[in-house]
């Protein structure tokens, strides 16, 4: 029903390969649109940002595209997209219980300004000295160096806090949200409009209760953006970064862009705002107002397109686990290299039952099964085997994994690591697809 809405009525040129230089996440589903005799639309989509492709089809005859009164249209969901603030440096400080106003900065070790590695993140102290994510650490010392030369303090970082802070956040983002997605270590997508009644104000209300919330159950803070996009959803969030809370209505996305630099639109990277300042376009809407021919052919009709689709509030607003995730997988070091394979074997069961319960908790299944082993002196094999349908049924990957191990693993060697994974993920198992797979066997 709403993937409908994401084929712009105006616009039948469909994307036919993915944008390549934008990332991931924004890349525009690749989709096929046409119309069948009858007015039937057939929209053929493909999930470009999967490492292994999945493709689902969509039918619906045109009519059945309803403005249902008093509630938000299929075309206007209400998507908040949450980031947490200096993420990896505030759960540092929140630990160490550090000074927040002194510099902190997490990344490689700076080896007193000869480091050759770069800055994770540092918090807002240490970005008033212009250091930012991803800037080398050398460049980070010689604008704030550290004991005894200056006030900075570097910590190369402990993943291990990061995601367990991001679980309880995560935990917390979750309970309100029909849809939910977890972008990344330190953000999310939910879809509340259901849970607010297509109501802006009661979105930024609970925005505002998931702020307090994450703040006093898990003491970091958190920007919220309000939008109906994922993309000007994502855009809010920075902007009244941190702690802040920032909306865009269906009728604002036109003002949000008057005089806003093409730079911050995520996948707009440094060489395409270079090239099009070149010619004379800083803003989104001076980019805008060109048209997309005009801009087509300057800088490439897919990305014209997707460009205005963005301003016109077009691009997707779905929210889905299974946008994020190419794969769910577990995995298991040993402190001393196995000898005992059947030992390991049982490891690797109960890691794949691991996997399949996760999967099960998010909704989600998959194609593909692969065990990955790893022998003495780090030599790593990894053995996968596609079912024709997607399931999350636990038998029949424990099954998959028992095979793969038993056929694959070379006797007499020592093992280091074993580990399953669940690929080429999709919707759950329908009640036609467990039909196919048992009239197989
Ligand atoms: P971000 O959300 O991009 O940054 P942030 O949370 O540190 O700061 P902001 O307040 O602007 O949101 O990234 C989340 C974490 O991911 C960040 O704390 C550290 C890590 N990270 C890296 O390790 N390398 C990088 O280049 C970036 C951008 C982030
Ligand atoms: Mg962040
Ligand atoms: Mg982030």
């Amino acid at each position: 029903m709403r993937l409908l809405s994401h084929a712009h009525p105006h616009r039948k040129k469909l994307f036919s390969q993915p944008l390549e230089d934008l990332p991931r996440e924004f890349q525009p589903l690749e989709k096929l649109v046409y119309l069948t005799p009858n007015m039937e639309i057939h929209i053929c989509e493909e999930y470009i940002n999967f490492k292994h492709r999945s493709q689902h089809y969509h039918t619906m005859s045109e009519e059945s595209e309803p403005q249902i009164e008093g509630s938000a249209s299929p075309r206007e969901r209400i998507l908040v997209h949450c980031d947490l603030d200096a993420f990896f440096a505030a759960v540092e400080i929140l630990h160490h219980d550090l000074d927040p106003e002194k510099p902190l900065i997490i990344g490689s070790d700076p080896q007193g300004g000869r480091g050759r590695g770069i800055v994770s993140t540092c918090n807002y102290a240490a970005r008033a000295f212009g250091i930012r994510s991803a800037m080398p650490v050398s460049e980070a010392w010689r604008r704030c160096p550290g004991h005894p030369f200056g006030p900075g303090h570097y910590i190369r970082g402990s993943r291990g806090l990061y995601s367990r802070a991001s679980r309880q956040v995560m935990q917390i983002l979750k309970e309100p949200a029909q849809h939910f997605e977890k972008a990344s270590i330190d953000e999310a997508y939910l879809d509340v409009t259901e849970q607010v009644n297509g109501d802006w104000d009661a979105a930024y209300a609970l925005c505002r209760t998931l702020q307090d919330r994450i703040e006093n159950e898990v003491g970091l803070t958190a920007s919220f953006g309000i939008a109906p996009t994922r993309i000007l959803a994502k855009m809010s969030s920075e902007v009244n970064k941190p702690k802040g809370i920032f909306r865009i209505l269906p009728d604002e996305i036109g003002d949000f862009f008057e005089g806003r630099s093409l730079r911050e639109v995520p996948g707009i990277g440094p060489k395409r705002a270079t090239q099009l300042a070149e010619w004379g376009f800083v803003t989104v809407d001076e980019a805008y107002v060109l048209g997309e021919l005009a801009l087509g052919r300057m800088a490439g009709e897919r990305f014209a397109s997707w460009l205005m689709q963005v301003v016109d509030g077009t691009t997707s607003s779905e929210v889905s686990q299974l946008r994020s995730r190419k794969s769910i997988g577990k995995e298991r070091t040993f402190s001393s290299d196995q000898t005992d394979h059947e030992a390991v074997l049982e490891v690797l069961r109960s890691l794949t039952d691991g996997v399949l319960k996760r999967s099960k908790e998010m909704g989600i299944s998959g194609r593909l099964a692969e065990v990955k082993i790893r022998y003495t002196g780090f030599e790593t094999h990894t053995h996968g085997r596609s079912i024709p349908v997607a399931m999350d049924e636990p038998d029949v990957f424990l099954r998959l994994a028992d095979y793969l191990f038993a056929t694959n693993v070379q006797p007499n060697r020592g093992l280091r690591l074993v580990g399953f994974r669940l690929g080429q993920l999709d919707m759950p198992p329908t009640r036609q697809s467990m039909l196919l797979l048992s009239e197989e066997e």
